[in-house]
C-alpha cells in the first residue's frame, strides 16, 4: 500500500506554488454542503407572525427571556403563556411566506419559525446548522439559546453547534425579519418581491473532528495546463496529507497541511469547460479523517480590447436576464425541477449565457446551469440607492458578495461577479463599488467583474458610455431601455454608441413589457406586438455596437413586484417577461430566439 503511494506521488508533479494567504480571507461557510452527512431539516414548520415585535416578551409583566424562542409549554392549566408552537399555523421550508399564506401576501415583518428534530451524538462528530438563505435577517436559536444572527437575504450562513445539541429531542427556532431599511442592502425600493422566509434548505450536517472546510480547485489565470488551489481542513494537524483525486485526468496529489491548508498545482490538460462542452470531472479530496466528492469544471477567462474570451477564445454571450421566482406557482424557486425549467426555456431561446439578477440564487441553480453550459453572471443586491456613505451599508454589502464568492468560486460557469445593478453616479458610489472590486479580486483573480450602468440617452447624437466606473470593472454592463422608458421603439435602430473605455460592453437589460395573449397594434404598450417590436428594433440598435460581447435582455419570465400595480395588466408582475409566469411564450420569445439562432455564433 506504502508502496503505491510512493508512486502515485513520484507519477504526478507537484509543483511550488505562489498563493497567498488570500483564501482564508473567505466566509466561515463549508463547501459543498451536498457532498457531506446531511440531515434535511425542510419541511413544515411551525409559525408565529410577529408585527409588533412583541415574541422577545411574551407579556411585559412575565421574565424578559420568556420569548419565543423558548418554546415554552403550558405545564398545567393555570398557566399563562400566549403562544403555542404546537397548535400553530404552518409554513413551507424552503419557501417564501407571502405565497403560501394569503394574509402574507404584503408582510413585511417578523415571522417567528420553529422546527423539532432528532439527534443522536457521536462524540467523534461534528454538528453544523446550514441555512441556504433566509431573507433578510434571521436570529437563530437552538434549544432555547441564541446562537447567532445572520443580515443579507440571498447567501448562506451557517453555525458550530456540536455542543448545543441534546441527545434526542431538539428544536430550532429562527426569527425572520423582511423589513425594508434604508440602510440595508437592497435598500427600501426594489422592483422584485420582498419575500420573506426560510426561503432556501436548512440542513444538520455532521462531519468529522478534522473535516475539509472549504477548497478552491481551478485553472490559473490565464493557464489551461495546471490545475491548482487550496483546501483547508479545520482541526488538523501540520504535516497530514490531502489527496486531491481527479480519476478521469490520472491526477492524484498529495499535499502536505501547514496551518491548516494544503497548497497544490499539477499539470494537466483538462477538456475544458465551455457551453459546446460543458466537461465536469469528478474530483476527490481525501484526508486522514474526511472525504467529499465534487464535479468541477476547468477553463480560463479573460478580456482583450471589447472581446470576452473563453478558453483564449472570443465568444458572444448570447444571454438572458433571470430573477429567482418560480415557473407557475411564482414565488421563490423552491426545487431543482423549476431552476431545470428556467434553464430549459432559456435554452430554448438560444442562451449560452445567464444573467442571475439581482442577487445570488441558489447553489442549486448554479450548478444545474452550470452542468447545462450556461456561462453565469452572478451579483449582489447592490440595487439602486443603497447608502453609498455609511460604513455598515459597505460592510453589509462586502459580507454579501464574499459570501457569494465562497459559495461559488469553483464553479466554472461562473465568469462575472457582479458588484451592483444602476447605481447613481458619485463620489461615495464610486469608492463604494471600487472598494467591492478590490475585495472580490482579492478572493478570486481568475475572474471578470463587472457592474450593470445606467446610460439612458447620454452624448449629444447616442450614448456614450463614460460613467467612471467603467474604469474600475472588466466588462460593463449597460441596461438602457430604448423603446419602452426613452423614445419610441423605431428611434432605436439610429442611437450612436461610444465608449470611453476599451473594454467589452455587454446589454445587460433591454426590453419591454407585454401582457401574455394581449394583442394588437405595434404601437400600443402592453400588447405582445409591441414588445416584439422592441426587441426588433433594439436588435438593429445593438448590431451597430462594435464593442458589444454580449446581451442578456429584461427578462426570461414575468416576476412578481409590488411597484407595478396597473390593473388588469400588471396586477403585481413585472411584464417585461418573454414568457409569462404561466409558462406561455409572447412574441418577442421568438424574436430572440431567432437572432441567437441566426447571428454570432
Ligand atoms: C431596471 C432594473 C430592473 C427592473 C427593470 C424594469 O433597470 O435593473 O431591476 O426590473 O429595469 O423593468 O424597469
Amino acid at each position: 500500500m506504502k508502496n503505491l503511494v510512493n508512486i502515485l506521488i513520484g507519477l504526478f508533479l507537484i509543483l511550488s506554488t505562489t498563493l497567498t494567504a488570500q483564501n482564508l480571507e473567505f466566509a466561515d461557510l463549508l463547501q459543498n454542503i451536498n457532498s457531506r452527512q446531511n440531515t434535511s431539516l425542510n419541511g413544515k414548520w411551525d409559525i408565529i407572525v410577529d408585527p409588533l415585535e412583541n415574541g422577545y416578551y411574551n407579556h411585559r409583566l412575565l421574565p424578559k427571556d420568556n420569548g419565543y424562542f423558548k418554546n415554552a409549554k403550558m405545564t398545567s392549566p393555570s398557566d399563562l403563556i400566549e403562544y403555542n408552537f404546537d397548535i400553530s399555523f404552518q409554513l413551507d421550508v424552503p419557501g417564501d411566506w407571502n405565497t403560501q399564506m394569503d394574509k402574507l401576501y404584503y408582510y413585511e415583518g417578523t415571522v417567528w419559525y420553529k422546527k423539532d428534530f432528532t439527534y443522536h451524538a457521536n462524540s467523534d462528530k461534528l454538528a453544523f446548522l446550514y441555512f441556504e438563505a433566509v431573507n433578510y435577517e434571521a436570529i437563530v436559536y437552538l434549544n432555547g439559546e441564541r446562537i447567532g444572527s445572520h443580515v443579507g437575504g440571498y447567501t448562506p450562513f451557517q453555525f458550530e453547534v456540536t455542543n448545543k445539541l441534546k441527545e434526542g429531542d431538539n428544536f430550532v427556532v429562527v426569527k425572520v425579519d423582511n423589513k425594508r431599511k434604508k440602510e440595508n442592502v437592497p435598500t427600501v425600493n426594489q422592483d422584485w418581491w420582498n419575500y420573506g422566509g426560510i426561503t432556501r434548505s436548512v440542513h444538520l450536517i455532521t462531519t468529522p473532528k478534522s473535516y475539509i472546510k472549504d477548497y478552491s480547485i481551478q485553472l490559473p489565470k490565464g493557464n489551461t495546463t495546471t490545475i491548482d488551489g487550496w483546501v483547508q481542513v479545520e482541526n488538523s494537524k501540520d504535516g497530514d496529507a490531502v489527496t486531491i483525486n481527479i480519476p478521469e485526468l490520472k491526477k492524484s496529489v498529495n499535499s502536505i497541511l501547514k496551518n491548516g491548508i494544503a497548497k497544490f498545482s499539477v499539470k494537466a490538460k483538462p477538456v475544458l469547460w465551455s457551453p459546446y462542452s460543458p466537461k465536469l470531472y469528478e474530483v476527490i479530496i481525501k484526508t486522514p479523517t474526511d472525504k467529499l466528492t465534487d464535479h468541477i469544471g476547468f477553463r480560463t477567462v479573460a478580456t482583450d480590447g471589447s472581446k470576452i474570451l473563453l478558453n483564449n477564445k472570443p465568444i458572444f454571450l448570447k444571454g438572458i436576464s433571470i430573477h429567482e421566482e418560480a415557473p407557475f406557482k411564482t414565488g421563490r424557486v423552491t426545487s431543482k425541477e423549476e431552476c431545470k425549467i428556467l434553464l430549459k426555456w432559456a435554452k430554448e431561446l438560444g442562451c449560452n449565457f445567464i444573467r442571475l439578477a439581482h442577487y445570488p440564487h441558489s447553489e442549486t441553480m448554479v450548478r444545474e446551469a452550470e452542468k447545462m453550459g450556461f456561462m453565469i453572471w452572478s451579483e449582489i443586491p447592490v440595487y439602486w440607492t443603497v447608502q453609498f456613505d455609511n460604513k455598515d451599508t459597505y460592510a453589509n454589502a462586502q459580507n454579501q458578495l464574499t459570501e457569494m464568492i465562497s459559495r461559488d468560486k469553483n464553479r466554472a460557469a461562473i465568469l462575472l461577479w457582479s458588484m451592483a445593478n444602476e447605481t447613481p453616479e458619485g463620489e461615495a458610489r464610486l469608492s463604494f463599488i471600487a472598494d467591492l472590486a478590490k475585495q472580490a479580486r482579492k478572493l478570486d483573480n481568475t475572474r471578470l467583474i463587472t457592474a450593470a450602468l445606467d446610460t439612458q440617452g447620454k452624448g449629444n447624437d447616442g450614448n456614450l458610455i463614460e460613467d467612471p466606473l467603467g474604469t474600475i470593472v472588466d466588462v460593463i454592463g449597460i441596461n438602457n431601455y430604448c423603446g419602452w422608458y426613452a423614445g419610441a421603439p423605431e428611434t432605436c435602430p439610429d442611437i450612436k454608441w461610444a465608449s470611453k473605455y476599451n473594454k467589452p460592453m455587454i446589454m445587460s437589460e433591454v426590453g419591454g413589457g407585454a401582457l401574455y395573449g394581449l394583442h394588437g397594434n405595434k404601437n400600443e404598450r402592453w400588447t405582445e406586438e409591441y414588445q416584439a417590436d422592441v426587441y426588433k428594433k433594439n436588435i438593429e440598435m445593438m448590431r451597430n455596437i462594435k464593442f458589444l460581447a454580449g446581451l442578456s435582455p429584461w427578462i426570461l419570465m414575468d416576476f412578481r413586484s409590488s411597484r407595478r400595480p396597473l390593473r388588469r395588466i400588471q396586477d403585481d408582475f413585472n411584464r417585461k417577461g418573454l414568457i409569462s409566469e404561466q409558462g406561455m411564450k409572447k412574441q418577442a420569445f421568438y424574436i430572440l430566439k431567432d437572432y441567437y439562432n441566426n447571428e454570432n455564433n
